[in-house]
Formats: structure tokens, sequence, C-alpha cells
């Protein structure tokens, strides 16, 4: 080999070494810079606040539908049994006015019944029944005694025309001032009542 063609391939293979750390640059160069460990710290601190308060958003509000949805179902839950605790409550209290309008009204008319004098002799028709008296007759027995005054005054028998079976009417009697209930007079009667 002659000395100039040495040198000349001696020549090209530091070109080749050349372009080789040319290119090794142009990596360099194209190849991101890498970034130093307090860097990649900023540069996460600067992104993982923004991801981590996106998340933190999501999370809280899928914490606070959940807790509403919670707060609804307790507040159904513990609501519906005393709801239908005052219905019930409302439906018993209609049905007893209902009731107690019902027995007034009963009581009303009842009573007016009982209370009511219909044949006008003193006696109401209440205690015309416990005499078992006519309510429609004034004088039952026909003795000349109202049934009132019988019941009420003389406490002679209101059915029966002649109390003391003397054959004089018990009306008779206290118009002659007689004992309508046995012997003797009336001021007798009296008398010995005061003694
Ligand atoms: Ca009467
Ligand atoms: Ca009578
Ligand atoms: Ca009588
Ligand atoms: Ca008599």
């Amino acid at each position: 080999m002659p000395e100039e063609k040495k040198q000349q391939n001696v020549e090209d293979i530091f070109s080749s070494t050349e372009t080789m750390s040319k290119q090794s640059n142009i990596f360099k160069e194209i190849e991101p810079q890498e970034l130093s460990e307090e860097e990649e710290i900023s540069e996460v601190a600067q992104t993982f606040p923004k991801f981590i308060k996106q998340k933190n958003k999501k999370i809280f509000v899928i914490i606070g539908v959940v807790i509403i949805i919670l707060i609804l179902f307790f507040g159904i839950y513990t609501l519906m049994p005393k709801i239908k605790e005052i219905k019930e409550q409302r439906k018993i209290e209609k049905n007893l006015e209902k009731n107690a309008n019902i027995q007034l009204s009963t009581i009303t008319t009842e009573q007016l019944i009982k209370n009511i004098d219909s044949d006008k002799d003193g006696l109401s028709n209440q205690e015309e029944a416990q005499a078992d008296t006519n309510p429609l007759k004034a004088d039952t027995d026909n003795d000349g005694l109202s049934d009132r005054d019988e019941v009420k005054i003389w406490k002679t028998d209101p059915l029966n025309p002649d109390t003391d079976d003397d054959r004089i009417k018990d009306g008779d009697e206290i118009k002659k001032k007689l004992n309508p209930n046995g012997k003797g007079t009336l001021l007798e009667i009296i008398q010995t009542k005061n003694k």
C-alpha cells in the first residue's frame, strides 16, 4: 500500500468518527433534555394538585350524593312509621268523632223522647216507663189521681184504682182526706210521721 492511501484511510476512519460524534450531538439535541430531580418534582407538584383537586371534586360530589341518598332513605325509613301512626290516629279520631256524633244523636233523641212528658201529667216518659204507666194517659188507672200524684205524692199504685182495696178509689180517698194506702185519715198519717 502506498503511503498516501494509508493516510487517506486513516483520515476516513476519523472522519467517520466525526460524523458519528456529530450525529450523537444531533440525537442529543433531539432527545428531550433529562429533567433534574428537583425539576421533575416541581413539575409533578404543579400538575398533581390540579389532578388531585379534580379527583377530589368528583369524590366529594359522589360522597355528597351518597350522603344525601342515605339521609333521604334514613328520613323516609324513620318518618314512614310516624306518618303511618299519624294517619292511623287521625282515622281513629275520625271514627271516634263519627261514633261520638252518632251516640250523641241517639242519646239526644232518646233523651228527648225520655224527657218528654207526652200526656203532660208531670211524669216524664222515662218515669212512666219505670212506673209501667201509660205515657199517653195522665191517669192510667182512672181513679181520679194523676200518675204523677200517685207516684210522687201519695205513693199509691198508679195501676190500681183502689190501692188499699177498701172499695174507695185512690182519688176519692184524697178528696175525703182519707188514707189511700190503708186505714185512717191523711191527718193521722201526717201526725204519725211528725212523731
Ligand atoms: Ca206523663
Ligand atoms: Ca191514677
Ligand atoms: Ca191508683
Ligand atoms: Ca182505697
